[in-house]
């Protein structure tokens, strides 16, 4: 973890309370009346998808996370450096993403089995990513005369992905967020808050109004005193009432339990948001979750990061996210210039290599059925248990323990022919013969109906 994310996970454990509730995401009293039945099919493209990519764009990319000498900055530059926002905003002036092609993202998104893209369009330094009406403090002002949001959003729809949206409820920038800093050389006069609610209202009108229908608004910088969980409850009622079928994360309101990322008791919001971890067990039916992650240490484009996490770990993060009942939400810093960073891309190649195969396996399921077994996860879908396996037998023997019912039939889902494999039940055991090696070394699926 870099020392800022560091820094930034101490302030929520400051912020929120250590007492930590049963984590519940259920929505607050007054929340729009939803029966269960509606929220769940509302949500049922979410738990169906598993996989999405973040993506964390802006002109904090300018810098690329190197500043008088340092080199660990990414979104968070402008409150890490304390550069006057005057001189920020010359970022913009030189943010002119010429190779940006909405297409190729969403193809390598879908090719890695990714089925929605959330991308900001505010960070935390205010500055939209898209062309609007209420400030010059966006796409507007730099030489990129185009709307990355828009080309990204027609791309998703052609590609039968969901688009949908980060949008940072702190502001570093306007002059009406309530915790004004010192470094804000452009900001005069005193906060006020309901003013900035209404600002970034009509902003949201904008995003959720002039885009098509989004998947989820991705709430975030929810922790700072001035948000209220009043403000939460009325910020979600709006955006719902723009569009009702829309999802809204659980960072709208002020019951996040820190980086852990679910609700400490009721509160707002649709899904819990696990942070840079990844739930060991799910939360039970009915719980909506996704852990966000980044592939190395900056959710912001950061050109002297290396520190990438293997694809190995990646899958396995899919597969633990599913195994609880989960998504998995993992994020790209794209470059000023609008490319993937090159090892991104290779990940997401080879993530797509083993979900081109073993989808099945993660999309449209729940969680285990047999707990956590030794070897690896499992998961569920109706009647068939997929299991998959990380660390392969040495002895050709499989032991598969808490079977719930019998086993009708047992074969390797990457074998298209469903060759049975031998099994014998033993004292609620299922043992099950494979192959002498791994035929998948980071994960083999095997199907049990
Ligand atoms: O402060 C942000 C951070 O920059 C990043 O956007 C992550 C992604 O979920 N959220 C906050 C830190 O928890």
């Amino acid at each position: 973890m870099t020392a800022s994310a560091f820094f930034r996970t101490r302030i929520f454990v400051f912020l929120t309370t250590l007492s930590t509730l049963a984590a519940s995401t259920s929505p607050a009293a007054d929340a729009p009346a939803e029966s269960k039945a509606d929220r769940d099919a509302r949500m049922k493209w979410f738990a169906d998808a598993r996989f999405g990519l973040f993506i964390h764009w802006g002109v904090y990319c300018v810098p690329a996370g190197e500043w008088q000498g340092k080199t660990n900055y990414g979104e968070w530059f402008l409150e890490e450096t304390h550069m006057p926002v005057s001189q920020y905003e010359k970022f913009a002036g030189q943010f002119n993403p010429v190779k940006f092609d909405a297409k190729q993202w969403v193809a390598q998104a879908k090719a890695a089995g990714m089925k929605y893209i959330v991308i900001t369009s505010k960070h935390h330094d205010g500055f939209g990513m898209f062309p609007s009406e209420q400030t010059d403090w966006c796409i507007k002002s730099t030489p990129f005369k185009r709307d990355p949001l828009k080309e990204l959003s027609v791309a998703c729809r052609e590609a039968g992905l969901k688009f949908c949206l980060y949008h940072s409820i702190m502001d570093w920038h306007h002059p009406d967020w309530g915790t004004r800093r010192k470094w804000n050389d452009k900001a005069s006069g005193e906060p006020d808050m309901d003013r900035y609610a209404a600002y970034m209202k009509a902003q949201l009108k904008e995003l959720v109004t002039n885009y098509g229908p989004l998947g989820i608004l991705w709430f975030d910088g929810e922790w700072e005193k001035p948000w209220t969980p009043e403000r939460g409850e009325d910020l979600y009622k709006y955006c719902r009432s723009l569009q009702p079928d829309i999802i809204i994360n659980n960072r709208v309101g002020k019951g996040r339990d820190g980086m852990k990322g679910m609700d400490k008791g009721p509160s707002v919001g649709d899904y819990g948001t696990p942070e840079q971890n990844v739930p060991d067990n799910g939360f039970g039916p009915g719980v909506y979750w996704e852990s966000c992650m980044t592939m190395n240490g900056h959710w912001g484009y950061n050109k002297n990061d290396n520190h990438w996490k293997s694809t190995k770990e990646l899958i396995h993060n899919l597969v633990v996210c599913a195994s609880g009942g989960g998504n998995y939400l993992l994020n790209i810093g794209p470059t000023s210039e609008g490319l993937f960073p090159d090892a991104s891309v290779e990940r997401l190649k080879q993530m797509g290599d083993w979900t081109k195969v073993n989808g099945a396996s993660i999309y449209g399921t729940t969680a285990s059925s047999i707990g956590k077994p030794k070897w690896g996860r499992s998961t569920t879908k109706g009647d068939t248990i997929f299991l998959h396996v990380f660390d392969w037998p040495k002895d050709g023997k499989l032991v598969v323990e808490k079977m719930p019912r019998s086993a009708k039939r047992v074969s390797l889902l990457a074998d298209a022919e469903k060759k049975p494999l031998a099994m014998k039940a033993e004292g609620g055991k299922l043992i099950l013969n494979v192959p002498p090696s791994a035929p998948n070394a980071v994960d083999t699926v095997i199907v049990v109906e």
